[in-house]
């Protein structure tokens, strides 16, 4: 018999299958939840990652759902001795998860049936929890991926059991929506054609419209990012502004037992464990992270170094990196630039050609790499987050947590969390329009505060006591939930 209060539907959930943010968000907040009095567990697909293949498995439900004349058979299962705080699940589907990467994989990119694998994902986990004993009292859907469950439980026949069970929506990513055309609509169990608007966005089947229409509530990951969707959010600002009663802007945290400076495992010096950290804790603690990175990938230790870390994309505002950096390396500031991540290939080429220019000067790594990361996140000055659009954006408040400043533009939940050094509670430098010269002079800031010494270790120091734990976040969780129920 399965106990939860709440379930998670997600695409992602860290450290199992993680592509971003939705990853390291299911992957936190469920524990968090469960602590405050409201169990939760996470229900992904059965990806071929390695996660999966290290890990053995229990078999909890044998199931199938016919549409189409067919049988789709699935399975449910929970992996074996994890150390989760919370029940992690996940649904087999022969054939259409069992494979190298998420939404794509590395040769072939983006797989071309993710609209059949999310629908057949979504409607395997209803007919499981049509199945149980006890159902969740709700239903958490994390991004488009999970986004036609509030439909389908509301007007599809066969899962009518589960109509009364509230669904909330959360947003992550607007950026993607599912769509696919009305041709496709038989992927869907059968539902009554008066209600056809409330999938329907464009003349297409829209996941994310449908789920701003028919979930109970409606969150998005920063307050700031649900008003910027009602201004600009590619064609749904009406819907978004139209639905606004049932929205709410809930910003996220970062789970502190996974990013804790005293005992990061991906971090061979730590921060001693105290109450109370005294200015030279914070200095000893940076100083030896920054010489051992700069051991290791061979760097110049005396100068600031910035890193961006993430999807080498438009949305993270990584097409103004080239740009931005042969700017402020050609005008003879000494500062180094390290960059993490993958995303378009004229990026990394681009990228990877400036690092011989730039050796010394510019690190390039072009992957994945999570023990890097965190050791980025403590090494490193100064954080860079140029982004086009920032839903909430965890890599500020990682940095915060390891001392270092963020450097950011004033977007959605980037604008939420930081706030400009020179003013009361200070703790990075934000710049307002999407440009080289904005970013420049911001890092032209930056140069400046860690050129005064003692503002800079005045600003490191606080820093450090912020907090950005998920235990307040889900604490707004909590409130929705109980209001829903
Ligand atoms: O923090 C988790 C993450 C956000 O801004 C981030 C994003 C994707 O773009 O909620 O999701």
């Amino acid at each position: 018999m399965y106990f939860m209060r709440v379930l998670h539907i997600s695409a992602e959930c860290y450290p199992a299958a993680k592509s971003g943010g939705l990853g390291d968000v299911a992957g936190a907040l469920p524990k968090y939840l469960t602590s405050a009095g409201w169990e939760s567990a996470v229900v992904i697909p059965k990806y071929g990652l390695p996660w999966t293949t290290k890990h053995r498995f229990k078999l909890l439900h044998v199931g199938a759902y016919f549409l189409n004349d067919q049988y789709h058979p699935y399975t449910i299962e929970e992996p074996l001795q994890t150390d989760l705080d919370f029940s992690l699940y996940m649904v087999n589907l022969p054939g259409l998860f069992d494979r190298p990467g998420i939404y794509g994989d590395a040769e072939k990119g983006w797989y071309t049936d993710n609209t059949e694998r999310f629908i057949s994902f979504q409607i395997a986990i209803l007919d499981w929890v049509k199945n149980m004993d006890l159902k969740p009292e709700i239903l958490h859907c994390h991004d488009y991926h999970a986004g036609l469950v509030p439909f389908l439980i509301k007007f599809s026949k066969i899962f009518e059991v589960l109509k009364k069970i509230p669904t909330v929506f959360t947003i992550h990513n607007a950026e993607y929506a599912g769509s696919f055309p009305w041709l496709k609509k038989d992927l869907l169990p059968e539902f009554p054609v008066e209600v056809n608007g409330l999938l329907d966005w464009s003349d297409q089947i829209n996941p994310l419209a449908s789920a701003v229409k028919n979930a109970w509530a409606i969150t998005t990951v920063s307050p700031g990012y649900l008003l910027e969707l009602q201004q600009f959010s590619s064609g749904l600002e009406w819907l978004f502004s139209n639905e606004k009663r049932k929205c709410r802007g809930i910003l996220n945290g970062i789970d502190h037992d996974v990013w804790d400076p005293k005992t990061d495992t991906y971090l061979n010096a730590h921060l001693p464990d105290k109450v109370a950290y005294e200015l030279k804790d914070i200095e000893d603690f940076k100083l030896n992270q920054k010489k051992q990175l700069v051991s290791q990938l061979g760097l110049n230790q005396n100068i600031p170094w910035i890193t961006f870390i993430g999807r080498l994309v438009r949305e993270k505002g990584a097409d103004i990196l080239p740009d931005l950096i042969n700017t402020v390396l050609e005008s003879g500031t000494g500062i180094g630039f390290i960059i993490l991540g993958s995303g378009e290939h004229y990026l990394h080429d681009l990228l990877r050609s400036m690092s011989y220019k730039y050796s010394g000067k510019l690190h390039v790594r072009i992957g994945y790499d999570e023990a890097l990361a965190h050791q980025l996140y403590a090494a490193s000055d100064f954080i860079l987050m140029p982004s086009w659009v920032e839903p909430c954006g965890l890599n500020q408040l990682y940095a915060l947590r390891y001392g270092t400043i963020p450097i950011v533009r004033a977007i959605g939940g980037l604008k939420d969390s930081i706030v400009p050094w020179k003013e009361k509670n200070g703790n990075g430098i934000l710049f307002e329009a999407f440009s080289v010269v904005d970013a420049k002079n911001a890092i032209d800031e930056a140069f400046e505060l860690f050129n005064d010494r003692k503002k800079f270790e005045e600003v490191r120091k606080f820093i450090f006591g912020i907090d950005f734990s998920w235990q307040k976040s889900a604490s707004e969780y909590v409130k929705l939930y109980d209001e829903l129920n």
